[in-house]
């Protein structure tokens, strides 16, 4: 018992030898490497970084985007969904479309956003901001599908 007691201790103590020399060694390369110029350089570079990081990683927090589905109907000129409701921000509509007619997703207000036009179970897609609560119309800007009533409301609120 006292053997493996002394034991245990024995290698407590190599450890903290060891992790005192790491430390020291640390310390030991700034000073090598740069003056006391170069230091403070280094530190105010740091802070910098560390500043922005945070930064960027609170954004994307707040502006996650909302992904919403709006398919097209199994046939015909129209969506299977015709009626969405978001939260202000950063808006993505994505289309999946598995009709052989051609079909895609698009936007006018607050800015135009028109999507890829896909068919055979491809996909459109528009990413759009909106931070005015209000309805807003999709379409599908296939030349006579906004007309014959491919659209839905995009309400934000
Ligand atoms: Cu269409």
């Amino acid at each position: 018992m006292l053997n493996r007691f002394g034991f245990r201790t024995l290698l407590m103590l190599m450890l903290l030898v060891l992790s005192l020399g790491l430390l020291a060694a640390g310390c030991g390369d700034d000073d090598d490497d740069s003056g006391d110029s170069a230091d403070t350089v280094e530190m105010t570079t740091t802070e910098e970084t560390d500043g922005g990081e945070d930064t960027t990683a609170e954004e994307p927090a707040d502006v996650a985007p909302q992904v919403i589905e709006i398919p097209t109907a199994e046939s015909g000129l129209a969506y299977a969904v015709t009626e969405v409701t978001a939260a202000p921000g950063t808006i993505t509509l994505t289309t999946l479309n598995e009709q052989s007619v051609p079909h895609n997703i698009a936007i006018d207000e607050p800015t135009q956003q028109i999507g890829e036009i896909v068919q055979d179970g491809g996909t459109s897609e528009i990413t759009i901001t909106i931070d005015e609560p209000g309805e807003y119309e999709y379409y599908c800007s296939v030349p006579g599908h906004r007309e014959a009533g491919m659209v839905g409301k995009l309400i934000v609120e």
